[in-house]
């Protein structure tokens, strides 16, 4: 690579405002909070903070659910207080991204109250309406325009009294679809983009943008078994005019500016050829994508229904990303976010004996990739899924109407509650744990949320200064992605693709060629025999060399190196 991209050494840390840092006592996370703790994401050593959204918004979805795309929430501060955490993270040299929420607007959002008014007014047709099923009658069971099922459970429409057509929500209901097909929506988002860009924002994180162009005749979706409803991905993601969209977008927001910015395109149900075109610079869309096979390896028929990741099916399917953009495109790299169950809980051992030394060999696994690692809040400090006695500790509203839903459909809810402890969002989104105080130093107040009891013995203050620790394993990693060329650029070999335990691969530049060996069990492995070269290589990183017990040759638990072979 010639001239490669500034983010092609960059890590992204992910805030969830709600849940960061609350600077007024009122329970929820706030702007001038994450000012306050701008010291600990430079001591870290990030590049760029992606913040989830902070405009105003009736929060039915913690403010995927916008009402302003030009102001911010009360509850997270002001615009000033905007102006004032970008110029504090530019003066560390940390870039800060935003979250663009335009699949959907909140209802509450002007453009939809105008839309709702009347079928003559002039932004109807800036959402998408419909007529009940032909035949039918608005408001009979199964009138809805098409079989679809929202992704927060329920039919994907919503009948509108006011006018008796319907409105598509893919979410919830207070999160009606733009229509994409007309182009005055599309200049509207781009001038708010365009807006934000002047504003000193350095990018953008964009929510499953992926849904922004539908087939537009809306055809029913295959049967979902077990449910009245279809399958509506097939209409709604990567639809005809999506890349379209995209360089649309690209031209009329990024060209000229684009050197200096990051772009990423959450788009769930992407395939490696599909996040090909959608990355490859010379068509100019955007710099990655989050794709989701991997973090949907662990799931049965539904997302509430987990079972054991099985490491190899991992391989297979970092594996071919890796390889699938290689020579064009670029990965992004992450196990947490807002939506998921924690990593250190989900894919590696929370208890006490291994829980240290799971969430350091799970994030050196992943940081060892090629592409851009994305550290969501706490995985820092190696947070796990939180305890939930009863659903009324879940806030989620995905949690929330799944548990009405599946109640309502006759399960039993102590079974519903089961399955939503290992899987709920909520998991995610319990308060960053910063010290062993009652509210673990998030607020002077009640949290929104629980704080996850375990914060006593996990949290920052008691991580700072230990070189062992989860956080110092962070800053390591992070600090090896900026200095060494090879993490950065160097080419990806997967090896071992059989073993169930132990995940290892190369990477290779002009200069070197680096092993990455990563124990993903609580097993011993003879690294001897598996791999003889690793055994006198050069160790850049480890997280398990300090310990009395350590022996070069045998893999201990959850043992990962990063070494030197050539
Ligand atoms: O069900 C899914 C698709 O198969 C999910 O992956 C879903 O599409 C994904 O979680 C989308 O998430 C994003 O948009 C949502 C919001 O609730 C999430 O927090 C956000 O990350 C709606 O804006």
């Amino acid at each position: 690579v010639e001239n490669p991209a500034w983010w092609t050494s960059a890590v992204v840390y992910q805030i969830y405002p709600r849940s960061f840092a609350d600077s007024d006592g009122d329970g929820i996370g706030d702007l001038p909070g994450i000012r306050g703790r701008l010291d600990h994401l430079a001591d870290l050593g990030v590049d760029v903070v992606w913040l989830s959204p902070v405009y105003r918004s009736p929060q039915d979805d913690n403010g995927y659910d916008i009402s302003d795309y030009q102001d911010i929430d009360p509850a997270f501060g002001t615009l000033a207080d905007m102006d004032g955490l970008i110029a504090d993270a530019h003066a560390r040299g940390i870039k800060v991204v935003m979250d663009l929420v335009v699949n959907h607007t909140s209802d509450e959002h002007p453009w939809f109250v105008e839309s709702r008014s009347s079928t003559t007014n002039p932004k109807r047709d800036w959402y998408w309406w419909r007529d009940a099923r032909e035949g039918m009658d608005a408001g009979d069971p199964g009138a809805q325009p098409t079989n679809w099922e929202s992704f927060f459970s329920g039919p994907a429409w919503e009948l509108d009294e006011t006018t008796g057509q319907y409105y598509l929500h893919l979410f919830s209901r207070k999160q009606p679809d733009l229509n994409w097909e007309n182009p005055q929506v599309r200049q509207a988002v781009h001038e708010m983009m365009r807006w934000w860009l002047d504003r000193g924002v350095d990018g953008f994180r964009m929510d499953v943008i992926n849904m922004i162009s539908k087939v537009p005749d809306l055809p029913d979706g295959p049967p979902i078994p077990g449910t009245p409803y279809g399958d509506g991905t097939v209409a709604t993601f990567f639809g005809p005019r999506l890349h379209e969209f995209l360089a649309e977008m690209h031209r009329e927001v990024f060209a000229g500016r684009d050197a200096d910015l990051i772009t990423v395109g959450e788009m769930p149900g992407a395939t490696v050829e599909q996040a090909r075109l959608v990355t490859d610079p010379a068509r100019a869309e955007l710099d990655m994508v989050f794709q989701f096979e991997h973090v949907q390896l662990d799931q049965g028929d539904s997302k509430w229904d987990r079972r054991p990741l099985r490491l190899t099916d991992l391989k297979a399917s970092l594996g071919r990303w890796q390889a699938g953009l290689a020579d064009v495109g670029w990965n992004s790299l992450y196990w947490d976010n807002h939506d998921q169950p924690r990593a250190v809980s989900r894919f590696g051992d929370d208890s006490p004996a291994h829980r240290r030394d799971s969430a350091t060999c799970l994030a050196t696994l992943l940081h060892g990739h090629r592409g851009t690692p994305y550290v969501y809040q706490g995985e820092e400090i190696g947070m796990a899924n939180s305890t939930w006695a009863d659903v009324r500790d879940f806030r989620d509203i995905e949690s929330l109407n799944h548990f009405a839903d599946a109640t309502a459909r006759g399960q039993d809810p102590d079974d519903v509650l089961a399955a939503l402890r290992p899987t709920s969002r909520d998991n995610a989104r319990t308060p960053v744990q910063w010290d062993d105080s009652p509210h673990a130093g998030f607020t002077t107040g009640e949290p929104w949320l629980a704080v996850n009891p375990d914060h006593v013995d996990w949290n920052v203050a008691a991580q700072r200064d230990d070189p062992h620790s989860v956080l110092a394993h962070h800053r390591a990693l992070i600090a090896l992605r900026h200095e060494n060329r090879t993490v950065q650029l160097g080419a990806f070999d997967m090896l071992l693709p059989d073993h169930e335990d132990v995940y290892a691969y190369t990477r290779t530049s002009d200069d070197e060629t680096l092993l990455v060996v990563c124990n993903v069990s609580g097993i011993p492995h003879p690294l001897a025999e598996l791999l003889p070269e690793a055994v006198e290589a050069e160790v850049l990183l480890g997280n398990r060399d300090h310990l009395p017990d350590h022996d070069p040759a045998v893999l201990g638990p959850w043992d990962a190196r990063i070494l030197r072979t050539a």
